[in-house]
């Protein structure tokens, strides 16, 4: 029998707009469901929305409309925006539908008969953005680090679940079962939150305060708490107890979290399903959080908010999915940007790997009338042969392991061991030569049959492109068993006449933007001006501007007015003294960027050589203003 693999993702609260963070979490279980299944696994792949609870309530009426029409408004937008970006679900659970209210209200009761379930009064700190009280121990000066907010004192009457009961049994279970929970970090965090009480947990609230969200069977009062309620989508969707899904995929479970939401997937969820009686899940992945370009958390009013919809539509989604995965270590933290994207495009995409189908496909067109000839293998075939015929077996344990970018990078390995190929056995000088026709018939082969493989192995990651590349070469759709021996692309297909272009090249949109604004000149510089002679474009052009990031600041000895700046200039770092000590901290520069004029002719500064000097903007009163690049330029980009 063929093996199953389950993945979900969180289902995402309809108080919000899809965004970058749910687009990564999607984006990876995608990958994972196809790359299973094109593995020869019956591969099931959930997602939805979670849309009970007290801040969609508050947020629907926010908006004016009542609960379920909201809900059923933005549910939607998910459902879109996972098609805009090739997402493949094979479900899509809403906590609003019966099927899932319905096995809710079969645990609660099972769960509430067995008592684990009772009634008592509580007094805490509640936040809102969590929905969940806050223990002491989790709050930042008095505030839920995650929502910046202080959370609400609330005492009301709950009942709670005996959670505390089942810490010996879960913490005993993740130190048997080390993969349990991974990375590993994450998984000592949860050990260190089960090597001390966890208290019960509350599991209901009261109707009156909260009107939206499941009754509890036994108390038409009270409804379900969010978190009670959302988690169990993993198995409604599968038709708990007895639905075929359910004993086909829930033994394979693997949850894709963010790190945000640990605390109720690996202590809520496996003590709930335990008291529930029902086997735990078999994996819980937690991936890290996605950053703004600035390696700032992403908000609104740091403007640093990358949009992945605008994106996809400037890149496309494929390019944009296999940045998210190839940009991005799993469970760490990661900066994404545009600029960073482009950079990506242009050499994997662009560069790499279209360049290559193009040039193949030329030669081919111009030279063997366009069709795939039979191959002669000679020795020096062997070594990209070989690695071709070896990279399933390679990349396969790196996905594994959750190791996407390493896993990817390999295949783009292969592809400039192709690209090297192509350069030395140069085919467009073998065509030259009557006599090397079978040899030009054997390169191009190879380099078609090498991306063909290439394409197999890029499918997860860029479904559409991956197809786009084999239709170029006359090729049809294929699976990992068709890529472990070479010469499986039939001998004689024929490539289409026509093909668009596969990544076209892309210019820094962003960074081109802000170059032209800052040629315009300041009207409230109008007067300092008249006093500088005018200079010709030309002079202008001999300063080279660029983008740097400073990396780690420090007073200089002795000296009130200068910091000891560290930057970061992409292709190197610089050491620069400069004068703004007045108005900066050192801790409040780390991480900005800044306009470095990086031919300024080295000069020592109280013993240290400054190499270069940090554009500042006069506020007019006599204090310096850093002048930072908006957008989310590379670190590197040359200003003009
Ligand atoms: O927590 N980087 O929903 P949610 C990476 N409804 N991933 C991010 C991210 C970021 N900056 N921001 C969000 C909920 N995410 C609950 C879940 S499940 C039974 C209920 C992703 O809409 C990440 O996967 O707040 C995170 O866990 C999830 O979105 C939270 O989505």
């Amino acid at each position: 029998m063929t093996r199953a693999f389950y993945v979900s993702t969180p289902i995402y609260y309809v108080n919000a707009e899809p965004h970058i963070g749910h687009a990564y979490t999607t984006v990876v279980g995608d990958f994972l469901k196809r790359f299973y299944q094109l593995d020869g696994a019956d591969a099931y792949y959930l997602t939805g929305t979670d849309e009970h609870g007290e801040k969609i309530y508050q947020a629907a009426r926010a908006a004016g409309t009542d609960s379920q029409s909201f809900c059923d408004r933005i549910s939607q937008r998910f459902r879109d925006a996972w098609d805009t970006l090739e997402v493949a679900n094979d479900d899509f659970i809403r906590t609003t539908e019966e099927r899932h209210k319905k096995v809710v209200r079969a645990i609660l009761q099972n769960v509430y008969d067995k008592g684990d379930i009772y009634y008592d009064e509580y007094e805490g700190l509640y936040c809102v953005g969590c929905e969940r009280f806050m223990t002491d121990k989790e709050l930042v000066n008095g505030m839920c680090s995650d929502h910046q907010r202080e959370p609400e004192k609330r005492r009301e009457g709950n009942y709670f679940f005996r959670m505390e009961n089942y810490r010996t049994w879960l913490r005993e279970h993740i130190e048997s079962h080390p993969d349990f929970i991974r990375p590993e970090g994450y998984r000592n965090e949860v050990l260190s939150m089960l090597s001390e009480s966890i208290g019960d947990l509350s599991i209901s609230r009261p109707k009156e305060r909260v009107p939206w969200g499941i009754e509890l069977p036994w108390d038409g009062e009270h409804v379900t708490y969010v978190w009670f309620d959302a988690l169990i989508n993993y198995i409604s969707a599968l038709e708990v107890p007895d639905g075929d899904k359910f004993v086909r995929y829930w033994p394979v479970t693997q949850h894709l979290i963010g790190k945000d939401i640990l605390k109720a997937h690996a202590v809520f969820w496996p003590t709930m399903l335990r008291a529930a009686e029902i086997p735990v899940y078999q994996h819980l992945n937690v991936g890290g959080f996605l950053m703004g370009p600035d390696g700032q958390k992403m908000s609104k009013s740091l403007g640093n908010v990358v949009d992945p919809f605008e994106l996809a539509e400037s890149y496309g989604a494929d390019a944009l999915r296999y940045y998210l995965l190839k940009d991005t270590v799993y469970g760490q933290d990661s900066a994404v940007g545009e600029a960073l994207l482009v950079e990506r495009y242009n050499a994997d995409l662009a560069n790499d790997l279209g360049n290559l189908l193009s040039r193949v496909r030329a030669l081919l067109g111009r030279h063997l009338d366009g069709a795939l000839p039979t191959p002669e293998q000679i020795d020096r075939d062997r070594e990209v042969i070989a690695e071709g015929e070896g990279l399933l077996s390679r990349v396969r344990p790196l996905v594994d392991q959750l190791r996407f970018f390493e896993a990817l990078e390999l295949v783009m390995r292969f592809v400039r061991h192709l690209n090297r190929y192509f350069n030395d056995e140069a085919p467009w000088k073998l065509a030259k030569d009557p006599d090397q026709r079978v040899r030009l018939g054997t390169v191009l082969y190879n380099i078609a049959e090498g991306l063909r493989i290439a394409s197999v192995l890029l499918e997860p990651a860029m479904p559409s492109k991956a197809k786009q590349i084999r239709r170029d070469l006359g090729l049809g759709d294929y699976a990992f068993a068709d890529i472990e021996a070479w010469g499986q692309a039939p001998f004689g297909s024929q490539i289409p006449d026509k093909a668009d272009i596969l990544f076209p090249k892309k210019e820094r949109e962003e960074v081109e933007k802000t170059g032209g604004q800052a040629a315009k000149k300041p009207a409230s510089s109008a007067q300092r001006e008249a006093q500088i002679d005018e200079v010709s474009i030309d002079d202008f052009a001999r300063i080279a501007l660029r983008v740097a990031r400073i990396v780690s600041a420090q007073k200089v000895e002795k000296a009130d007015k200068l910091l000891k700046l560290q930057l970061d200039v992409g292709d190197e770092e610089r050491t620069v003294v400069s004068g703004i000590a007045q108005w900066y901290q050192p801790a409040d520069l780390v991480g900005r960027r800044v306009v470095l004029v990086a031919n300024l002719k080295p000069a020592k500064l109280r013993g240290i050589v400054s190499q270069g000097m940090i554009l500042a903007a006069d506020d007019g009163e006599g204090n310096l203003v850093l002048v930072e690049p908006g957008g989310d330029i590379a670190v590197g980009a040359e200003v003009r």
